[in-house]
């Protein structure tokens, strides 16, 4: 085999992998869509700018995040919850694109969880160095609903923990096109992002989007 083929970003083949019970980690499923995710992207930044939000505690997030859908995830002194209201524009969240509607129910479907239909879409951007601390997806009004998420351009490392804080985490490598879908026993398990290191992506620049759909409501 020539290694060499693989040494690109986007040319291994598909592949899906078995993380834990309800954790599924499906490798490049995004590739097809790339450019007609990220052009959505853009258009639902038009609408509501990426933004540092605040957390409870005061500090200003390294990840930027927007949202598309009837819920937006908000973080601010006041805690973390959904609203309907992007506190920025106060105007409604853009629209969920038809395309994410449909590209989140295809993941969830090859991962087990049929029938999946988010109402939210958090956008996350990391420029270098950002991270994402160790946390659980529990703003939710139920954990009925898997979570997919959709890495894009630069790699990252996931820290995927257990069911407690201080259980060990194992790290897994995401690459451009990545799709990690996430519930029943493995829904609450604690997660997060390393600080992300420079390697610009052809698509994307120096810096990696991620596209996490949930049912919040
Ligand atoms: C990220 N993702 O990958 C952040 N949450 O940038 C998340 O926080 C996340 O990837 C729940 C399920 C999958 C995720
Ligand atoms: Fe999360």
């Amino acid at each position: 085999m020539n290694l060499e083929l693989f040494d690109d970003f986007d040319s291994a083949p598909a592949a899906s992998e078995f993380l834990c019970e309800g954790a599924m980690l499906l490798q490049r499923f995004a590739l097809q869509e790339d450019k007609a995710i990220l052009a959505a992207v853009d258009q639902v930044a038009q609408h509501a700018a990426f933004r540092h939000m605040e957390t409870p505690g005061g500090l200003r997030m390294s990840v930027a995040m927007t949202c598309a859908g009837s819920q937006g995830w908000v973080s601010d002194r006041r805690g973390y919850r959904y609203d309907g209201i992007d506190p920025l524009s106060g105007r409604p969240w853009p629209k969920m694109p038809d395309l994410f509607l449909e590209f989140a129910r295809r993941a969830a479907a090859e991962a087990g969880f049929a029938g999946f239909h988010p109402d939210a879409c958090l956008i996350n951007r990391y420029e270098p160095g950002a991270k994402l601390s160790l946390h659980q997806d529990k703003d939710e009004a139920s954990f009925d609903h898997p979570i997919v998420s959709v890495s894009l351009g630069m790699p990252a490392v996931f820290l995927f923990g257990g069911l407690k804080r201080t259980d060990p985490a194992v790290r897994i490598p995401l690459m451009h096109g990545d799709v990690v879908v996430w519930g029943g026993p493995a829904r609450l398990r604690y997660h997060g992002v390393l600080p992300v290191k420079e390697r610009a992506h052809p698509l994307t620049g120096a810096c990696r989007i991620n596209l996490t759909f949930r049912k919040a409501a």
